[in-house]
């Protein structure tokens, strides 16, 4: 009989001796979230290393790899708010004002076989579960859009992904391969906060000043949960000679059913599917009602 269930475990993936997510009542379990929780509340960023073990990785990388040719490179000047176009209410040398190369691409959440590895890790259950722990949300959901709901970042020799803030709340990203030589994550914890833009210090780092970066030494294995909504952060240059870098990121949202904007589909993808369409008109609709 042929099954159309994962032909792998959890734990083929995930080194569930470390980190138990079979067993969430279990007191390593709590420890891993509390260990998590104290680094998010810290600096909005957590680090579990060596979440996805050995085989894990090379199942990743090679489901990368397989569907690598479908990346969609964009080689764009960008301010840190994903605008493209001067604004003419902010002097020429404002953040606002400052564009910066991003030249890294990301592989499509249609890419991926349903059953493969990466939609393994990101739909298991006990992983959602352990995320919204560390979150102290009480649930999540996979982000409901067919593109940017379960992507890779490629970044090739040479590409960087520049300073900027993500638009959602929180990102969860597996680092599938490190690059031999740059690639490496760097942020500014809470450079900006409710009320609050930072535009001074954020024009400084823009400028190439390193007060108040942090770099994280990751490993090709290691799970990031990371609030980027108050923290500008960037994925540094990776050196010519060096292997690409390759992270696996998996979007969840607190509602069900999330679909992105078309705008930023099309920014991000190049294309849009027809689930965007009928969302867009959704709001639309609802947008008509509320007023
Ligand atoms: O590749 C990464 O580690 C994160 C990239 C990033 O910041 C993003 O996709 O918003
Ligand atoms: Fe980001």
């Amino acid at each position: 009989m042929t099954s159309t269930a994962s032909s792998h475990s959890l734990g083929d993936l995930i080194d569930l001796v470390k980190y138990p997510l079979d067993r969430p009542e279990s007191p390593d379990y709590w420890a891993s979230v509390m260990t998590a929780r104290n680094q998010l509340r810290v600096d909005g960023c957590a680090v579990i290393n060596d979440f996805v073990h050995l085989q894990g990785v090379a199942a990743l990388n090679q489901e990368i790899l397989s569907q690598k040719h479908t990346t969609h490179f964009s080689n764009q000047a960008m301010n840190p708010y994903f605008h493209f176009e001067h604004d003419p209410r902010f002097p020429d040398d404002h953040p606002m004002n400052t564009f910066l190369e991003r030249s890294s691409g990301f592989i499509p959440g249609d890419s991926w076989d349903p059953h493969g590895p990466m939609n393994q890790i990101f739909r298991a259950p006990e992983v959602i579960e352990f995320v919204a722990a560390c979150l102290e949300i009480p649930g999540l959901h996979c982000y409901a859009d067919p593109l940017a709901g379960l992507t890779s970042n490629i970044l090739e020799p040479g590409q960087l992904f520049t300073w900027h803030f993500d638009t959602n709340d929180f990102a969860v990203t597996v680092l599938v391969q490190q690059a031999d030589e740059g690639g490496l994550f760097e942020y500014v914890p809470n450079i900006r906060g409710a009320g609050r833009e930072g535009f001074d210090h954020i024009g400084k780092i823009l400028d190439g000043d390193r007060h108040g970066v942090k770099t994280l030494d990751l490993c090709a294995g290691d799970l990031q949960i990371f609030r980027g909504r108050h923290s500008l952060h960037q994925v540094s240059r990776v050196s010519a000679g060096s292997r690409p870098r390759h992270a696996a990121i998996y979007a969840y949202t607190e509602k069900p059913g999330v679909i992105g904007r078309m705008e930023r589909t099309t920014q991000l993808f190049g294309r849009v599917l027809p689930q965007h369409l009928e969302a867009e008109k959704a709001r639309v609709r609802s947008d008509e009602l509320a007023d």
